[in-house]
């Protein structure tokens, strides 16, 4: 069997997450920070490791048969191809749960801001041209775009643009730089895209089992297990407590006529809110333990 090539962010801001996932998966790797490919010595997969703007391309060319990518550069990409007549399928497979930002205009305290049209025929600084393009044009709006890789944050500053368009995660880089967030025009996370040409089939079974892997991951994670014991008399009441916790085991406890044991799965995070309530109910002994691995 031809190997699966997985395409993920070499360093920066997906690496680690993207790396972590796919070990959770049961994917064993030997990476070497040097080199560009890494072989999995249990499954038949190598990882492509390059600059994440190159990962929605390579996937779209079939290059590489899936790839874990912002969705602010794969959306950045298609509108790229678009514009320019060239080939741009994908599926995408699965959102995950890293890498959130949004892509928001920003302008300096100065600017006075009445809203998108203050921004009409302006010039703005972006490393996402076809995104805000797509933006302003939907909205009836112009813009003289420049263009920046980097440092987009002190465009205004330097005299470069009259205002940004750029990821923000905490707001505190805008802020460092005395840039205000006006509007939100994209909202993106790491995402799981899958080359849209001829996969064969034993290649795509590996893809569907990776990907099964991948839901148990992301649902252990958010899943926890309770464990507690509860007075039968307020039983209902604890249970009904527990986030989607379906059907909880009860046992009994040794020389205990009055109480048994609640074991659950329940698909929330439980907070300190919640065993308070539950205590209050009567629960004791109250364990939340986080679950590894989960499978239907
Ligand atoms: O070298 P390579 O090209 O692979 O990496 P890169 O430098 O282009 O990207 P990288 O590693 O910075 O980001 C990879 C992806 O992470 C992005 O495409 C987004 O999908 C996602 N992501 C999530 C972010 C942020 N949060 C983020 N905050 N990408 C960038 N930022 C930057 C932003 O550009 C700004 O400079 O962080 C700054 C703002 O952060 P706050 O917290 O101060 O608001
Ligand atoms: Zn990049």
């Amino acid at each position: 069997m031809t190997r699966l090539r997985i395409a993920l962010q070499k360093s920066g801001r997906l690496a680690t997450e993207s790396l972590k996932l796919l070990k959770k998966c049961g994917i064993r790797l030997n990476i070497n920070e040097q080199r560009l490919i890494a072989h999995s010595d249990n499954l038949p997969i190598d990882i492509l490791r390059v600059r994440d703007d190159d990962i929605p391309g390579l996937v779209m060319d079939g290059v590489v048969d899936i790839g874990i990518v912002g969705e602010n550069v794969l959306i950045e990409e298609q509108y790229e191809r678009e514009f320019i007549n060239k080939a741009a399928s994908y599926e995408k497979i699965r959102v995950l749960d890293f890498g959130q930002c949004r892509l928001s205009l920003a302008v300096t305290s100065e600017f006075d801001y009445q809203g998108i049209e203050s921004l009409n025929k302006l010039r703005i600084a972006t490393s996402y041209p076809n995104l805000l393009r797509k933006f302003m044009s939907s909205k009836g709006y112009e813009f003289e775009d420049c263009k920046l890789k980097g440092s987009v944050e002190v465009a205004p500053r330097a005299g470069l643009a009259d205002a940004i368009c750029d990821l923000v995660s905490t707001g505190a880089t805008l802020e460092a730089n005395g840039l205000i967030e006006k509007d939100v025009i994209f909202r993106s996370r790491a995402c799981v895209i899958q080359s849209a040409s001829n996969i064969d089939q034993t290649k795509q079974e590996l893809i569907n089992k990776i990907m099964s892997r991948i839901n148990g991951v992301i649902q252990a994670k958010e899943s926890k297990y309770i464990m507690l014991h509860a007075p039968k008399d307020n039983l209902q009441n604890i249970i009904n407590l527990l986030p989607g916790a379906g059907n909880p085991t009860i046992m009994s406890l040794t020389n205990r006529e009055d109480m048994v044991a609640v074991h659950a799965v329940s698909s929330e995070d439980i907070f300190w809110d919640t065993m308070e309530e539950l205590k209050l109910l009567g629960a004791s002994s109250i364990l939340i333990l986080p679950i590894e691995k989960m499978m239907g």
